[in-house]
């Protein structure tokens, strides 16, 4: 890490949408539903809640309304222990908000419907990422998703990994490619390519057929690896994970069979979380990956994306039920 004149308060930052999830409380189709259950989610939040919860401090830079629902989600991510002195309250545009039905029209899978359009973190632009706050980071958590909500959300995350990367900051980017918001995939190929010269990236089967139409899953992480990349995480959902290192190593985890699925959504920002700081403890890729894919598993046992993201002491006592204990240095 590079030093910058500026004391390192945080451990982890990142810039996105921070949204009021309205989850069904029964499955089937939400024109039946009648119940929903109020969540704070988002993907960067996510994240940085779930290294929270391992003894990271972090920090989001957002926009929320200032309305019922951004004071929740202030209150919620400050609750967390993230750090919410880059949240900006504004007065012109609401708070995003989405809807999630589960289990139809695939049991076990979960539907997303965003009404975030014109939302206030939509107007993210440069002017609120400022480089104090990034140069006090040790590193900056980008993701795919941002980038998508309009151009002056594209700019402002482009500016964090500008800083990032001039600055020697680790920069970690998850490719999360939402084609809701996409719409076109040659769109979000030719916004998202630069951000693969990150220090770890995560990403999946169908996002790297975006970022390199018809190229094998090995030869379109070789092509991340060779832009300087350490570590490319290819998440399989119920098929566990395959972690590739810059040495030509491969890493596998299977993921664990659980006997209660209420809500997948989120289950990929807690595995990252849980990888990440695995790696920044000191472990080996193979124990972050069965971190990793613990902390997956436990998120999708409820409704809600953080609820579930475990502590150190919550991931063990899930290995030891598995008989695959993992004893933490
Ligand atoms: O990773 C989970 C997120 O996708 C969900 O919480 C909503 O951030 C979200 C998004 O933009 O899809």
């Amino acid at each position: 890490m590079k030093q910058t004149g500026v004391s390192v308060k945080l451990d982890f930052i990142s810039v996105g949408e921070v949204m009021v999830q309205f989850n069904a409380v029964s499955p089937g189709p939400l024109r039946y539903v009648k119940y929903f259950e109020v969540h704070v989610a988002g993907s960067e939040a996510n994240m940085l809640i779930g290294l929270t919860k391992l003894g990271f401090k972090t920090g989001i830079v957002t926009r929320v309304g200032d309305d019922e629902f951004g004071k929740l989600i202030t209150n919620f991510l400050r609750g967390e222990g993230v750090d919410v002195s880059r949240v900006k309250l504004d007065d012109s545009a609401p708070t995003g908000i989405y809807f999630i039905q589960r289990h139809f029209p695939v049991p076990g899978e979960s539907t997303v419907f965003y009404y975030r359009h014109g939302s206030a973190a939509s107007r993210l632009s440069p002017d609120d990422v400022d480089e104090e706050y990034v140069l006090s980071s040790r590193g900056v958590i980008l993701t795919g998703i941002t980038p998508a909500l309009s151009s002056s959300c594209y700019t402002a995350v482009d500016k964090m990994y500008r800083i990032a990367k001039s600055s020697g900051l680790d920069i970690v980017f998850d490719t999360n490619i939402r084609m809701k918001l996409w719409r076109d995939a040659s769109k979000a190929r030719s916004s998202l390519t630069p951000f693969l010269q990150a220090k770890i990236v995560f990403t999946n089967p169908k996002d790297l057929e975006i970022l390199f139409p018809s190229q094998p899953i090995k030869e379109a992480v070789s092509n991340i690896l060779d832009r300087g990349c350490e570590i490319v995480v290819v998440k399989l959902g119920d098929k566990g994970a395959i972690a590739y290192d810059s040495k030509g190593n491969e890493h596998r985890v299977e993921a664990f069979k659980i006997p209660i699925v209420e809500d997948v959504i989120g289950a990929g920002d807690a595995f990252n979380a849980a990888f990440l700081a695995s790696v920044y403890r000191g472990m080996t890729v193979d124990q972050a990956l069965l971190y990793a894919a613990a902390a997956g598993a436990l998120v999708v046992t409820v409704r809600g994306d953080v609820e579930a993201q475990p502590s150190w002491r919550d991931l063990n006592a899930f290995l030891e039920s598995f008989k695959g204990g993992v004893v933490l240095r």
